[in-house]
């Protein structure tokens, strides 16, 4: 049982110090708020890359996610819908989900407290006075604010070289943001090669439709290119819940003649995100996307036949995530991160970060924010925050009963490996055999 302390009588303990049980969670919630967080995957841009940098209340509010629980509760169709404009989309989802109904869901509540964020209020009947607020910000200053209040110091994109739109901006040797870092996003090579296989063609690259000859040599080629132009610090895929390794398919060739021996040599992590099933509902496009359980012998495949590969992996089925603890007690290159996308809600959270702990100790990444929408790593890291505070405190309490002290440097130290060091060390070069400083994240 966790007693509250009363922080306004007491001193607060010094690093060193041990703390009483009373202490614990008012020393975690500290810690927490004060430890910068490497968001280790999210779909944001820096303000360099124009309208593909998403922010303000309109893109808040048409949130895929929040389309979906439109949809729903809204006599418009989808087709009606997205014949709107963009604010009067916003405006239809205010409405319904906002003023209608109550903001109760995990993201129509996120939209309330991005709203606080900023002293806006959020129960106006309509968008007026959020969007002359958004409108009225000079993007790098917004920036600035948002990373600030929601206490992220880095974030990692999700860059497809083979989106005519974003590549366009590589090309153009786009500005780099210290606190935006790339990551190589494969989905359309590894998952699609039968459609986009003539664009890295007209690239100059010698690839052919089965993936075979000099294609795994070219796609390689390919990915050292966009290596040089990216700098990403990992290379990424969205797999479905049926993938399968080993299995004789175009995609998988590549992944194994061309990626992992890319990531190999460029000592980079492949991160494996497993378990989609793409377009269930095709009318609702990006809202369209599933889930199903994956079969992840495929995982341990290819952790046990790539040793010297790292694989940063996250699964999107609730029913994998015991599997997956077990199996990163088999692999230690395998890392576990995020609570991805349909299981980022605090019941769920709450259910796989306690198996994680319980079975790594600290040696995961706990969350990713998967943000589309600049203003969304408030909420986001606020909610993993009030999380993750109930549950370390709940820890320590149990191994003060089991018979060790805890401190505050221990809280420290696990958080931010909870928070940031793990996260940085499997997303930076390591240490290479001279002692030359090495770029960090
Ligand atoms: O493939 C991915 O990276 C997923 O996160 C999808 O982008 C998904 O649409 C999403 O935004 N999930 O949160
Ligand atoms: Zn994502």
């Amino acid at each position: 049982m966790i007693e509250p302390q009363d922080t306004r009588r007491t001193p607060v303990p010094r690093e060193g110090e041990l703390l009483k049980n009373a202490e614990i969670p008012s020393a975690v919630n500290d810690v927490l708020a004060t430890t910068p967080i490497l968001d280790i995957h999210t779909h944001l841009f820096p303000p360099a890359f124009g309208k593909l940098g998403l922010w303000g209340i309109d893109e808040l509010l048409t949130y895929h996610y929040l389309e979906a629980e439109f949809f729903r509760s809204a006599d418009t169709t989808p087709q009606e819908y997205w014949a709107l404009s963009k604010r009067a989309q916003a405006d239809a989802i205010w409405k319904t989900l906002f003023v209608e109904n109550t903001p109760i869901s995990e993201a129509t509540r996120g939209v309330i407290a991005v709203l606080k964020a900023f002293q806006l209020p959020t129960d106006r009947p309509d968008l007026a006075e959020a969007r002359s607020f958004f409108s009225a910000q000079p993007i790098e200053a917004h920036v600035q604010r948002v990373f600030q209040i929601a206490g992220v110091n880095r974030v990692v994109m999700t860059n497809d070289p083979l989106d005519p739109q974003e590549a366009s901006f590589w090309l153009r040797d786009v500005a780099s943001h210290p606190q935006f870092r790339a990551a190589l996003r494969l989905d359309r090579i590894l998952c699609n090669w039968s459609t986009h296989w003539q664009m890295l063609a007209g690239q100059g690259y010698r690839v052919d439709e089965q993936a075979t000859g000099k294609s795994a040599a070219e796609v390689r080629r390919f990915l050292m290119d966009w290596h040089a132009r990216m700098q990403p610090v990992y290379m990424a895929v969205s797999l479905s819940d049926t993938f399968e390794y080993p299995e004789d398919t175009a995609g998988n060739r590549l992944l194994r003649e061309a990626v992992l021996p890319a990531c190999h040599e460029l000592d980079l992590p492949l991160s494996l995100m497993i378990g989609v099933r793409r377009q269930v509902n095709p009318l609702l496009r990006l809202a369209g996307d599933g889930v199903g359980r994956a079969d992840l012998r495929a995982l341990e495949n290819l952790c046990r036949e790539f040793p010297e590969n790292r694989f940063l992996v996250s699964v999107l089925s609730r029913e994998n995530q015991h599997e997956l603890c077990v199996y990163a007690r088999k692999f230690s290159n395998l890392m576990p991160f995020g609570c991805w996308w349909f299981l980022n809600n605090p019941s769920i959270v709450e259910e796989i970060t306690r198996e994680r702990i319980e079975m790594l100790g600290t040696s995961f990444v706990p969350q990713h924010s998967d943000a589309r929408v600049l203003e969304q790593i408030i909420y986001k890291w606020s909610n993993t925050r009030r999380t993750l505070a109930h549950i370390l405190s709940e820890r320590y309490v149990l191994l003060l009963e089991d018979g060790r002290g805890v401190m505050r440097g221990d809280i420290r130290r696990d958080v931010t490996r909870l928070l940031h060091s793990n996260a940085q060390a499997w997303t930076s070069p390591r240490a290479p055999l001279s002692d030359a400083p090495t770029q960090t994240l």
